[in-house]
């Protein structure tokens, strides 16, 4: 389905400073910082919340974002984890593989009322930290913005669309009211109560595009382009269209190869974020994305050998741990 954003009256500034929740964010990478800076843009009172001191530092000289959205002298606020203030809505924008460790880090600041919200690429960390917290209403996110940290600069490269929702029985609940502040950014941000079904379907794309882009070192563009790349993209499709289908998790309307194609050519001069991670030596997410989706596949006594090879493949050339 296309995005419909939802329209809002922007709420009026005295409103949101007398009755707005702080947000802090987990995770202060470029995704996070373009939240931070956003909620900041709108006055909502929001802190990054950083492991170490040096990491402190870089908060101390105000940022500017160029791109997509534009402004300068942005103060954010940042704090260490291991403060005392209460955390009553926690934004979670770590690298799948740093979730459990990372809230786990800040678990003792959770006030009665917290709200945790994933905004990460993959799967499987999502379940099993609501398992852990299974009082917490935790809620998930999927987004297509693009954006990279250069200095105090950071660089909306690429506007795209966010979704939020749901995912533990306690968060259905209390539906979308937490997340109205997220909602009413200047970002095209939307709530869906069936957000698993959008996770899968960039899970789905992920799996297609990031651990080849890694394995091959090419931009996206290249796996559409190159006859060989492009065969290896549709094998790893069919696995994962047959996984769906044995789960009853609908994907899209078109084959999944037509919409990884059209994702590759469309982000065709993109480094994914995976080859990124791999040309920076740190550790990548083919656990959360064609792991996760391999254990999915175990359970139900499939194989999903293209799927299997691949992740081996990359498990062994760039270590997990
Ligand atoms: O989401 C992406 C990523 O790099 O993680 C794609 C869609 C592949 C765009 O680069």
């Amino acid at each position: 389905a296309r995005f419909q954003p939802q329209v809002r009256q922007p709420m009026h500034p005295t409103d949101n400073l007398s009755s707005a929740s702080h947000w802090h964010i987990l995770g202060a990478g470029a995704i996070g910082c373009l939240w931070a800076c956003h909620l900041q843009l709108q006055q909502q009172p929001v802190s990054l919340l950083v492991r170490s001191d040096s990491k402190l530092q870089q908060f101390q000289q105000p940022w500017s974002l160029s791109g997509q959205s534009q402004a300068e002298g942005i103060q954010l606020q940042a704090e260490l984890n291991q403060s005392e203030s209460p955390i009553s809505r926690l934004l979670v924008t770590t690298k799948s593989y740093d979730t459990l460790a990372a809230v786990e880090a800040v678990r003792h600041r959770l006030s009665k009322d917290a709200v945790i919200v994933l905004l990460q690429n993959g799967m499987g960390q999502q379940q099993q930290l609501a398992e852990r917290l299974p009082e917490v209403p935790i809620y998930v996110g999927t987004t297509t913005e693009g954006a990279f940290l250069s200095g105090h600069q950071l660089v909306h490269a690429g506007s795209g669309e966010s979704w939020f929702g749901p995912l533990n029985a306690v968060a259905k609940q209390l539906g979308e009211a937490p997340l109205r502040p997220l909602l009413s950014l200047a970002l095209h941000s939307g709530y869906d109560p069936q957000i698993l079904n959008r996770l899968w379907q960039k899970l789905a794309i992920n799996a297609a595009i990031n651990g080849l882009t890694a394995l091959h070192d090419c931009q996206n563009g290249v796996l559409a382009d190159n006859p060989e790349y492009h065969q290896q993209m549709t094998q790893l499709c069919d696995e994962v269209e047959r996984l769906a289908e044995a789960l009853q998790q609908p994907l899209f309307e078109q084959p999944l190869i037509t919409r990884a194609e059209a994702v590759a050519r469309a982000t065709g001069t993109n480094f994914s974020s995976m080859l990124q991670d791999v040309r920076h030596r740190r550790r990548t997410e083919i656990d959360a994305i064609n792991g996760y989706l391999c254990d999915q596949a175990q359970t139900l006594g499939i194989d999903l050998p293209h799927n299997r090879s691949l992740l081996e493949k990359i498990r062994q050339t760039h270590p997990t741990v």
